[in-house]
Protein backbone atom coordinates (compact mmCIF):
# COMPACT_ATOMS: atom_id res chain seq x y z
CA UNK A 1 0.00 0.00 0.00
CA UNK A 2 1.17 3.12 -1.17
CA UNK A 3 -1.47 5.80 -0.06
CA UNK A 4 -4.15 5.69 2.17
CA UNK A 5 -7.28 7.58 1.51
CA UNK A 6 -9.41 7.73 4.43
CA UNK A 7 -13.29 8.74 5.00
CA UNK A 8 -16.02 9.60 7.47
CA UNK A 9 -19.69 10.17 6.57
CA UNK A 10 -20.33 13.98 6.03
CA UNK A 11 -22.75 15.11 8.72
CA UNK A 12 -25.49 16.57 8.45
CA UNK A 13 -25.67 20.24 9.64
CA UNK A 14 -29.49 20.36 10.98
CA UNK A 15 -27.38 20.17 14.27
CA UNK A 16 -24.71 19.75 16.39
CA UNK A 17 -22.03 17.64 16.87
CA UNK A 18 -22.43 14.91 19.42
CA UNK A 19 -20.64 12.01 20.59
CA UNK A 20 -21.79 9.71 17.64
CA UNK A 21 -20.41 12.20 14.88
CA UNK A 22 -17.06 12.58 17.32
CA UNK A 23 -16.94 8.76 17.98
CA UNK A 24 -16.27 7.79 13.55
CA UNK A 25 -14.39 10.87 13.58
CA UNK A 26 -11.73 9.84 16.33
CA UNK A 27 -11.48 6.30 15.52
CA UNK A 28 -11.10 7.97 11.30
CA UNK A 29 -8.35 10.08 13.39
CA UNK A 30 -6.59 6.95 14.71
CA UNK A 31 -6.16 5.36 11.61
CA UNK A 32 -5.09 8.37 9.49
CA UNK A 33 -2.20 9.25 12.21
CA UNK A 34 -1.08 5.53 12.36
CA UNK A 35 -0.84 5.39 8.40
CA UNK A 36 0.97 8.79 8.42
CA UNK A 37 3.74 7.33 10.37
CA UNK A 38 3.99 3.88 7.92
CA UNK A 39 3.57 5.74 4.92
CA UNK A 40 4.68 9.66 5.54
CA UNK A 41 1.77 12.51 5.88
CA UNK A 42 2.01 12.98 1.87
CA UNK A 43 0.54 9.70 1.20
CA UNK A 44 -2.38 9.80 3.46
CA UNK A 45 -5.47 12.02 3.01
CA UNK A 46 -8.05 11.85 6.09
CA UNK A 47 -11.32 13.63 4.81
CA UNK A 48 -14.66 14.59 6.68
CA UNK A 49 -17.26 17.16 6.29
CA UNK A 50 -20.69 18.36 6.51
CA UNK A 51 -23.59 17.02 4.45
CA UNK A 52 -25.31 20.40 3.63
CA UNK A 53 -27.98 20.20 1.09
CA UNK A 54 -31.61 18.78 1.80
CA UNK A 55 -34.84 19.20 3.17
CA UNK A 56 -33.65 18.57 6.63
CA UNK A 57 -30.96 21.61 6.98
CA UNK A 58 -33.36 23.59 5.13
CA UNK A 59 -36.05 23.04 7.79
CA UNK A 60 -33.79 23.43 10.65
CA UNK A 61 -32.51 27.12 8.78
CA UNK A 62 -36.25 27.87 8.66
CA UNK A 63 -36.80 27.44 12.23
CA UNK A 64 -33.17 29.68 12.87
CA UNK A 65 -34.79 32.24 11.04
CA UNK A 66 -31.73 31.90 8.78
CA UNK A 67 -31.25 31.67 4.89
CA UNK A 68 -30.07 28.20 4.25
CA UNK A 69 -26.56 29.07 2.61
CA UNK A 70 -26.15 31.45 5.90
CA UNK A 71 -27.28 29.02 8.36
CA UNK A 72 -24.81 25.92 6.72
CA UNK A 73 -21.83 28.15 7.37
CA UNK A 74 -22.99 28.69 10.57
CA UNK A 75 -23.02 25.13 11.36
CA UNK A 76 -20.30 23.52 9.24
CA UNK A 77 -17.90 25.92 11.07
CA UNK A 78 -19.15 24.51 14.45
CA UNK A 79 -18.59 20.63 13.58
CA UNK A 80 -14.95 21.86 12.14
CA UNK A 81 -14.14 23.54 15.79
CA UNK A 82 -15.32 20.59 17.88
CA UNK A 83 -12.58 18.58 15.48
CA UNK A 84 -10.19 20.88 15.91
CA UNK A 85 -10.70 21.00 19.74
CA UNK A 86 -10.90 16.69 19.99
CA UNK A 87 -7.62 17.31 18.02
CA UNK A 88 -8.72 15.65 14.51
CA UNK A 89 -5.92 15.47 11.83
CA UNK A 90 -8.27 15.91 8.76
CA UNK A 91 -6.54 16.86 5.65
CA UNK A 92 -9.78 17.70 3.69
CA UNK A 93 -13.13 19.54 5.11
CA UNK A 94 -15.68 18.86 2.59
CA UNK A 95 -18.55 20.84 2.24
CA UNK A 96 -21.37 20.27 -0.32
CA UNK A 97 -21.91 23.75 -0.90
CA UNK A 98 -18.60 24.36 -2.49
CA UNK A 99 -18.71 25.22 -5.92
CA UNK A 100 -16.35 22.73 -6.84
CA UNK A 101 -18.54 19.89 -5.67
CA UNK A 102 -20.95 20.87 -7.76
CA UNK A 103 -19.03 20.68 -10.96
CA UNK A 104 -17.83 17.34 -9.71
CA UNK A 105 -21.31 16.26 -8.86
CA UNK A 106 -22.71 17.41 -12.42
CA UNK A 107 -20.18 15.60 -14.02
CA UNK A 108 -20.51 12.52 -12.47
CA UNK A 109 -24.15 12.29 -13.39
CA UNK A 110 -23.65 13.92 -16.98
CA UNK A 111 -21.75 10.57 -17.30
CA UNK A 112 -24.48 8.47 -16.06
CA UNK A 113 -26.97 10.16 -18.45
CA UNK A 114 -25.08 10.22 -21.06
CA UNK A 115 -24.64 6.11 -20.72
CA UNK A 116 -28.17 5.57 -20.50
CA UNK A 117 -28.26 4.31 -16.74
CA UNK A 118 -30.72 7.35 -16.24
CA UNK A 119 -34.78 7.64 -16.99
CA UNK A 120 -37.34 9.72 -16.27
CA UNK A 121 -40.38 7.99 -13.82
CA UNK A 122 -42.77 8.82 -11.83
CA UNK A 123 -42.11 8.67 -8.15
CA UNK A 124 -44.91 8.13 -5.51
CA UNK A 125 -44.10 6.71 -2.19
CA UNK A 126 -43.65 8.28 1.61
CA UNK A 127 -40.79 10.45 2.05
CA UNK A 128 -38.46 10.65 5.85
CA UNK A 129 -37.50 14.40 6.18
CA UNK A 130 -34.69 13.34 9.28
CA UNK A 131 -33.47 9.99 7.17
CA UNK A 132 -33.46 12.44 3.84
CA UNK A 133 -35.11 8.75 2.22
CA UNK A 134 -38.53 6.78 0.68
CA UNK A 135 -39.77 4.69 3.22
CA UNK A 136 -41.53 1.48 1.94
CA UNK A 137 -44.92 0.63 3.76
CA UNK A 138 -43.05 -2.31 5.62
CA UNK A 139 -40.96 -0.39 7.15
CA UNK A 140 -43.59 1.89 9.23
CA UNK A 141 -44.02 0.82 12.45
CA UNK A 142 -47.46 2.38 13.63
CA UNK A 143 -47.40 4.23 9.96
CA UNK A 144 -44.30 5.67 11.35
CA UNK A 145 -40.27 6.07 10.80
CA UNK A 146 -39.00 3.63 13.44
CA UNK A 147 -35.72 5.97 13.80
CA UNK A 148 -37.66 9.22 13.39
CA UNK A 149 -40.94 8.05 15.08
CA UNK A 150 -42.74 11.12 13.00
CA UNK A 151 -45.33 10.13 9.94
CA UNK A 152 -43.58 10.48 6.49
CA UNK A 153 -44.68 12.66 4.12
CA UNK A 154 -46.64 11.36 0.67
CA UNK A 155 -44.87 12.41 -2.41
CA UNK A 156 -45.52 12.20 -5.91
CA UNK A 157 -43.78 14.48 -8.69
CA UNK A 158 -41.53 13.77 -11.66
CA UNK A 159 -37.97 12.01 -10.76
CA UNK A 160 -34.96 10.68 -12.63
CA UNK A 161 -34.15 6.93 -11.32
CA UNK A 162 -31.02 5.52 -11.72
CA UNK A 163 -30.57 1.77 -13.13
CA UNK A 164 -29.22 -0.01 -10.08
CA UNK A 165 -30.90 -3.08 -11.06
CA UNK A 166 -28.30 -3.18 -13.99
CA UNK A 167 -25.17 -3.34 -11.73
CA UNK A 168 -26.60 -5.27 -8.73
CA UNK A 169 -24.98 -8.83 -10.04
CA UNK A 170 -21.73 -7.17 -10.39
CA UNK A 171 -21.89 -5.29 -6.84
CA UNK A 172 -22.67 -8.41 -4.91
CA UNK A 173 -20.00 -10.38 -6.47
CA UNK A 174 -17.34 -8.00 -5.49
CA UNK A 175 -19.04 -8.06 -2.19
CA UNK A 176 -19.39 -11.78 -1.94
CA UNK A 177 -15.49 -12.57 -3.42
CA UNK A 178 -14.40 -9.55 -1.02
CA UNK A 179 -12.56 -7.79 -3.41
CA UNK A 180 -15.23 -4.98 -2.04
CA UNK A 181 -14.39 -5.66 1.60
CA UNK A 182 -17.60 -5.24 3.67
CA UNK A 183 -17.03 -4.98 7.27
CA UNK A 184 -17.55 -6.66 9.92
CA UNK A 185 -18.61 -10.07 8.66
CA UNK A 186 -21.86 -9.82 10.17
CA UNK A 187 -22.62 -6.68 8.15
CA UNK A 188 -21.48 -8.42 5.40
CA UNK A 189 -23.82 -10.90 6.03
CA UNK A 190 -26.76 -8.20 6.25
CA UNK A 191 -25.42 -5.98 2.98
CA UNK A 192 -25.89 -9.88 0.79
CA UNK A 193 -29.08 -10.58 2.31
CA UNK A 194 -30.03 -7.24 0.59
CA UNK A 195 -29.47 -8.26 -2.41
CA UNK A 196 -31.48 -11.30 -1.46
CA UNK A 197 -34.33 -9.82 -1.07
CA UNK A 198 -34.41 -7.72 -3.81
CA UNK A 199 -33.67 -3.97 -5.09
CA UNK A 200 -35.01 -1.71 -7.31
CA UNK A 201 -33.79 1.50 -9.68
CA UNK A 202 -34.35 4.09 -7.15
CA UNK A 203 -34.63 7.59 -7.96
CA UNK A 204 -31.85 9.91 -7.94
CA UNK A 205 -33.30 13.94 -8.03
CA UNK A 206 -36.11 15.83 -7.06
CA UNK A 207 -38.31 18.58 -8.31
CA UNK A 208 -39.60 19.44 -5.44
CA UNK A 209 -35.95 20.06 -3.35
CA UNK A 210 -34.48 23.57 -4.24
CA UNK A 211 -31.43 23.57 -2.45
CA UNK A 212 -29.06 21.48 -3.96
CA UNK A 213 -26.85 20.81 -6.85
CA UNK A 214 -28.78 21.21 -10.30
CA UNK A 215 -29.45 18.37 -12.69
CA UNK A 216 -27.40 19.18 -15.01
CA UNK A 217 -29.45 18.55 -17.90
CA UNK A 218 -32.57 19.52 -16.51
CA UNK A 219 -32.37 22.56 -14.14
CA UNK A 220 -35.42 22.46 -12.54
CA UNK A 221 -34.48 19.32 -10.60
CA UNK A 222 -31.96 18.49 -7.84
CA UNK A 223 -29.69 15.62 -7.26
CA UNK A 224 -31.04 13.92 -4.55
CA UNK A 225 -29.34 14.93 -1.54
CA UNK A 226 -28.20 11.40 -0.58
CA UNK A 227 -26.34 11.03 -4.39
CA UNK A 228 -25.12 14.33 -4.24
CA UNK A 229 -23.47 12.93 -0.31
CA UNK A 230 -21.78 10.11 -1.59
CA UNK A 231 -20.13 12.05 -4.27
CA UNK A 232 -18.37 13.82 -1.96
CA UNK A 233 -15.41 11.26 -1.47
CA UNK A 234 -14.76 11.72 -5.04
CA UNK A 235 -15.15 15.45 -5.80
CA UNK A 236 -13.39 16.14 -2.77
CA UNK A 237 -10.56 13.53 -4.36
CA UNK A 238 -10.80 16.07 -7.61
CA UNK A 239 -13.12 13.96 -10.11
CA UNK A 240 -13.83 15.98 -13.10
CA UNK A 241 -11.60 18.24 -11.64
CA UNK A 242 -8.23 17.84 -11.30
CA UNK A 243 -7.13 14.22 -12.63
CA UNK A 244 -4.02 13.94 -11.25
CA UNK A 245 -5.26 14.51 -7.77
CA UNK A 246 -7.68 12.10 -8.28
CA UNK A 247 -5.47 9.74 -9.87
CA UNK A 248 -3.28 9.49 -6.95
CA UNK A 249 -5.86 9.27 -4.24
CA UNK A 250 -8.90 6.99 -6.28
CA UNK A 251 -10.47 4.59 -4.96
CA UNK A 252 -11.27 5.29 -1.48
CA UNK A 253 -8.78 2.67 0.90
CA UNK A 254 -11.34 2.59 3.67
CA UNK A 255 -15.00 4.59 3.76
CA UNK A 256 -16.15 4.35 7.79
CA UNK A 257 -19.52 5.13 9.17
CA UNK A 258 -22.48 3.59 11.72
CA UNK A 259 -24.28 0.88 10.38
CA UNK A 260 -26.97 3.32 9.87
CA UNK A 261 -26.29 4.70 6.51
CA UNK A 262 -24.51 0.97 5.39
CA UNK A 263 -27.20 0.64 2.21
CA UNK A 264 -26.74 3.98 0.90
CA UNK A 265 -22.48 3.02 1.26
CA UNK A 266 -22.52 -0.82 -0.03
CA UNK A 267 -24.91 -0.63 -2.29
CA UNK A 268 -25.70 2.63 -4.08
CA UNK A 269 -22.57 4.11 -3.94
CA UNK A 270 -20.40 0.95 -5.43
CA UNK A 271 -23.43 0.68 -8.13
CA UNK A 272 -23.34 4.42 -9.12
CA UNK A 273 -19.16 4.08 -9.39
CA UNK A 274 -19.44 1.10 -11.46
CA UNK A 275 -21.91 3.02 -13.87
CA UNK A 276 -20.01 5.89 -14.16
CA UNK A 277 -16.81 4.16 -14.90
CA UNK A 278 -15.01 4.19 -11.69
CA UNK A 279 -12.94 2.10 -9.24
CA UNK A 280 -14.32 1.14 -6.61
CA UNK A 281 -13.61 1.43 -2.76
CA UNK A 282 -11.34 -1.22 -1.39
CA UNK A 283 -12.96 -1.09 2.00
CA UNK A 284 -16.32 -0.38 3.75
CA UNK A 285 -16.19 -0.81 7.64
CA UNK A 286 -19.97 -0.23 9.24
CA UNK A 287 -19.16 0.07 13.09
CA UNK A 288 -22.14 -0.35 15.64
CA UNK A 289 -24.85 2.19 17.05
CA UNK A 290 -24.71 3.11 20.48
CA UNK A 291 -26.57 3.75 23.38
CA UNK A 292 -26.12 6.16 26.09
CA UNK A 293 -26.82 4.83 29.74
CA UNK A 294 -28.66 2.08 27.92
CA UNK A 295 -30.55 4.83 25.85
CA UNK A 296 -31.23 5.81 22.69
CA UNK A 297 -29.54 8.91 22.48
CA UNK A 298 -32.43 11.71 21.21
CA UNK A 299 -33.10 15.30 22.18
CA UNK A 300 -36.67 14.52 23.56
CA UNK A 301 -34.74 12.09 25.93
CA UNK A 302 -31.97 14.89 26.65
CA UNK A 303 -28.91 12.72 26.74
CA UNK A 304 -27.75 13.97 24.16
CA UNK A 305 -23.77 14.55 24.82
CA UNK A 306 -21.74 16.87 23.41
CA UNK A 307 -18.16 16.40 22.64
CA UNK A 308 -17.16 20.17 23.88
CA UNK A 309 -18.43 19.08 27.65
CA UNK A 310 -16.50 15.91 27.66
CA UNK A 311 -13.50 18.01 26.63
CA UNK A 312 -14.31 20.39 28.86
CA UNK A 313 -14.26 18.13 32.34
CA UNK A 314 -11.96 15.57 31.07
CA UNK A 315 -9.35 16.95 28.66
CA UNK A 316 -9.09 15.83 25.11
CA UNK A 317 -6.67 12.32 25.33
CA UNK A 318 -8.68 11.38 28.31
CA UNK A 319 -12.05 12.29 25.99
CA UNK A 320 -10.76 9.99 22.94
CA UNK A 321 -10.05 7.32 25.76
CA UNK A 322 -13.37 7.01 27.35
CA UNK A 323 -14.91 6.93 23.74
CA UNK A 324 -12.86 4.25 22.29
CA UNK A 325 -13.10 2.07 25.15
CA UNK A 326 -16.47 1.22 25.74
CA UNK A 327 -17.30 -1.66 23.50
CA UNK A 328 -15.40 -3.55 21.12
CA UNK A 329 -15.14 -1.02 17.79
CA UNK A 330 -18.15 -2.52 15.05
CA UNK A 331 -20.21 -3.67 17.73
CA UNK A 332 -23.42 -2.33 19.01
CA UNK A 333 -22.95 -0.91 22.65
CA UNK A 334 -23.71 1.26 25.64
CA UNK A 335 -21.74 4.31 26.39
CA UNK A 336 -21.25 4.23 30.39
CA UNK A 337 -21.36 8.18 30.46
CA UNK A 338 -22.56 7.53 34.24
CA UNK A 339 -19.66 5.80 34.64
CA UNK A 340 -16.83 8.32 32.70
CA UNK A 341 -15.31 9.73 36.35
CA UNK A 342 -14.78 6.21 37.33
CA UNK A 343 -12.98 4.85 34.57
CA UNK A 344 -10.99 8.07 34.02
CA UNK A 345 -9.66 8.31 37.70
CA UNK A 346 -9.09 4.31 37.15
CA UNK A 347 -7.29 4.42 34.09
CA UNK A 348 -6.25 7.24 33.31
CA UNK A 349 -5.61 9.51 36.60
CA UNK A 350 -4.15 6.15 38.50
CA UNK A 351 -3.00 4.21 35.88
CA UNK A 352 -1.36 5.77 33.10
CA UNK A 353 -0.85 9.30 34.85
CA UNK A 354 0.08 7.44 38.06
CA UNK A 355 3.10 5.51 36.44
CA UNK A 356 4.67 8.15 34.38
CA UNK A 357 5.22 10.27 37.36
CA UNK A 358 6.19 7.05 39.35
CA UNK A 359 8.53 6.10 37.03
CA UNK A 360 10.38 9.49 35.81
CA UNK A 361 10.04 10.65 39.95
CA UNK A 362 11.85 7.61 40.59
CA UNK A 363 14.62 7.87 37.73
CA UNK A 364 15.02 11.96 38.80
CA UNK A 365 15.44 10.61 42.35
CA UNK A 366 17.69 7.78 42.75
CA UNK A 367 20.01 8.01 39.18
CA UNK A 368 19.63 11.82 38.44
CA UNK A 369 17.35 11.19 35.47
CA UNK A 370 19.81 8.71 33.52
CA UNK A 371 19.34 5.17 32.42
CA UNK A 372 21.28 2.87 30.29
CA UNK A 373 19.38 1.25 27.41
CA UNK A 374 19.53 -2.04 27.60
CA UNK A 375 17.93 -4.87 26.18
CA UNK A 376 13.86 -5.63 27.45
CA UNK A 377 12.33 -8.91 27.17
CA UNK A 378 8.78 -7.53 25.58
CA UNK A 379 5.92 -9.79 26.67
CA UNK A 380 3.88 -7.84 23.83
CA UNK A 381 3.96 -7.97 20.45
CA UNK A 382 4.13 -4.22 18.89
CA UNK A 383 3.64 -5.08 15.20
CA UNK A 384 0.72 -7.12 16.42
CA UNK A 385 -0.69 -4.13 18.28
CA UNK A 386 -0.05 -2.07 15.11
CA UNK A 387 -2.00 -4.80 13.60
CA UNK A 388 -5.13 -4.38 15.62
CA UNK A 389 -5.01 -0.85 15.06
CA UNK A 390 -5.21 -1.80 11.09
CA UNK A 391 -8.32 -4.40 11.72
CA UNK A 392 -9.99 -0.96 13.23
CA UNK A 393 -9.46 -3.08 16.82
CA UNK A 394 -9.09 -0.06 18.75
CA UNK A 395 -11.05 -1.12 22.53
CA UNK A 396 -8.82 -4.06 22.12
CA UNK A 397 -5.72 -2.34 21.44
CA UNK A 398 -5.95 -0.31 24.46
CA UNK A 399 -6.42 -2.68 26.37
CA UNK A 400 -3.67 -4.66 25.57
CA UNK A 401 -1.91 -1.09 26.13
CA UNK A 402 -3.69 -1.19 29.88
CA UNK A 403 -2.51 -4.62 30.87
CA UNK A 404 1.39 -3.12 29.75
CA UNK A 405 0.82 -0.18 32.22
CA UNK A 406 -0.34 -2.83 34.90
CA UNK A 407 2.16 -5.25 34.59
CA UNK A 408 4.94 -2.55 33.94
CA UNK A 409 3.48 -1.18 37.51
CA UNK A 410 3.67 -4.43 39.07
CA UNK A 411 7.15 -5.45 38.26
CA UNK A 412 8.04 -1.71 39.76
CA UNK A 413 6.05 -3.13 42.84
CA UNK A 414 7.78 -6.21 43.17
CA UNK A 415 11.27 -5.29 42.94
CA UNK A 416 10.62 -2.30 45.02
CA UNK A 417 13.30 -0.25 44.03
CA UNK A 418 13.01 2.19 47.04
CA UNK A 419 14.69 -0.95 49.19
CA UNK A 420 17.28 -1.58 46.29
CA UNK A 421 18.46 2.39 46.85
CA UNK A 422 18.06 2.23 50.75
CA UNK A 423 20.54 -0.98 50.48
CA UNK A 424 22.85 1.09 48.37
CA UNK A 425 22.09 -1.53 45.33
CA UNK A 426 22.42 1.23 42.45
CA UNK A 427 23.36 -0.74 39.72
CA UNK A 428 20.02 -3.37 40.39
CA UNK A 429 17.72 0.06 40.96
CA UNK A 430 19.10 1.25 37.65
CA UNK A 431 18.33 -1.83 35.98
CA UNK A 432 14.71 -1.83 37.20
CA UNK A 433 13.95 1.77 36.22
CA UNK A 434 16.03 1.75 32.60
CA UNK A 435 13.25 -1.30 32.08
CA UNK A 436 10.47 0.80 33.15
CA UNK A 437 11.66 3.58 31.38
CA UNK A 438 11.81 1.51 27.81
CA UNK A 439 8.12 -0.23 28.26
CA UNK A 440 6.90 3.30 28.86
CA UNK A 441 8.55 4.57 25.80
CA UNK A 442 6.39 1.51 24.16
CA UNK A 443 3.50 2.80 25.86
CA UNK A 444 3.67 6.46 24.53
CA UNK A 445 4.74 5.01 20.66
CA UNK A 446 1.39 2.77 20.49
CA UNK A 447 -0.58 5.77 22.16
CA UNK A 448 0.97 8.48 19.97
CA UNK A 449 -2.54 7.97 16.98
CA UNK A 450 -4.88 7.10 20.23
CA UNK A 451 -3.75 10.21 22.76
CA UNK A 452 -1.22 12.27 20.62
CA UNK A 453 -0.77 14.87 23.62
CA UNK A 454 0.05 12.47 25.99
CA UNK A 455 2.36 10.70 24.27
CA UNK A 456 4.38 13.30 22.90
CA UNK A 457 4.33 14.40 26.77
CA UNK A 458 5.88 10.89 27.67
CA UNK A 459 8.01 10.67 24.41
CA UNK A 460 9.63 13.74 25.42
CA UNK A 461 10.48 13.00 29.07
CA UNK A 462 11.84 9.95 27.66
CA UNK A 463 13.52 11.05 24.75
CA UNK A 464 17.07 11.33 26.16
CA UNK A 465 18.10 8.57 28.23
CA UNK A 466 20.49 10.70 29.47
CA UNK A 467 18.23 13.44 30.73
CA UNK A 468 15.18 11.99 31.78
CA UNK A 469 12.77 14.40 32.95
CA UNK A 470 9.52 14.48 35.14
CA UNK A 471 6.53 15.72 32.75
CA UNK A 472 3.71 17.69 34.49
CA UNK A 473 0.96 15.88 35.76
CA UNK A 474 -1.11 13.97 32.77
CA UNK A 475 -4.10 13.61 34.11
CA UNK A 476 -5.67 15.13 37.40
CA UNK A 477 -7.99 13.01 39.33
CA UNK A 478 -11.91 14.36 39.50
O1 LIG B 1 -26.22 10.09 7.78
N1 LIG B 1 -23.65 5.59 17.38
O2 LIG B 1 -25.33 12.09 8.51
P1 LIG B 1 -25.55 12.00 10.09
C1 LIG B 1 -22.65 5.49 16.50
N2 LIG B 1 -25.28 13.02 6.06
N3 LIG B 1 -22.44 6.37 15.50
C2 LIG B 1 -23.26 7.41 15.38
C3 LIG B 1 -24.34 7.60 16.29
C4 LIG B 1 -24.52 6.63 17.33
N4 LIG B 1 -25.50 6.71 18.23
N5 LIG B 1 -25.00 8.70 15.91
C5 LIG B 1 -24.35 9.21 14.81
C6 LIG B 1 -25.73 11.19 7.57
N6 LIG B 1 -23.31 8.45 14.49
C7 LIG B 1 -25.40 11.62 6.15
C8 LIG B 1 -24.13 10.92 5.72
S1 LIG B 1 -22.22 10.35 3.93
C9 LIG B 1 -22.05 10.45 2.30
C10 LIG B 1 -23.71 11.16 4.29
C11 LIG B 1 -22.36 8.71 13.38
O3 LIG B 1 -25.22 13.36 10.59
C12 LIG B 1 -22.12 7.50 12.51
O4 LIG B 1 -20.92 7.67 11.83
O5 LIG B 1 -26.87 11.44 10.39
C13 LIG B 1 -23.29 7.58 11.55
O6 LIG B 1 -23.10 6.77 10.40
C14 LIG B 1 -23.27 9.07 11.24
O7 LIG B 1 -22.93 9.67 12.51
C15 LIG B 1 -24.56 9.63 10.69
O8 LIG B 1 -24.39 11.02 10.56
Amino acid sequence: MKKYYITTPIYYVNDVPHIGHAYTTIAADVLARHYRKKLGAENVRFMTGTDEHGKKNTEAAEKAGLEPQAFVDEQAEKFEEIWTNLNISYDVFARTTNPDHYASVSRFMQTLYEKGDIYEGNYKGLYCVGCEKFLTEKELVDGKCPDHRTVPQAFEEKNYFFRLTKYLDDVRKLIETGELLVEPASRKSEVLGLFKQGLEDFSVSRESVAWGVPVPWDEKQTVYVWVEALQNYTSFAGFGLRDEEFEKWWPADLHLMAKDILKFHAVYWPALLAAAGLKLPKRIFAHGFFTVNGQKMSKTLGNVINPTDMIEQFGVDATRYLLLTQFPFGQDGDIQASRFVEKYNADLAGGLGNLVSRITSMVVRYTAGAVKDRRITREYNLGELEQGIQNLQFSEVLESVWAMIAETNRKINDHEPWKLAEAGKMKDVEKVLAEAVLRLRDIGTILESFMPDTSEAILTALADLEKITKPENLFDRK
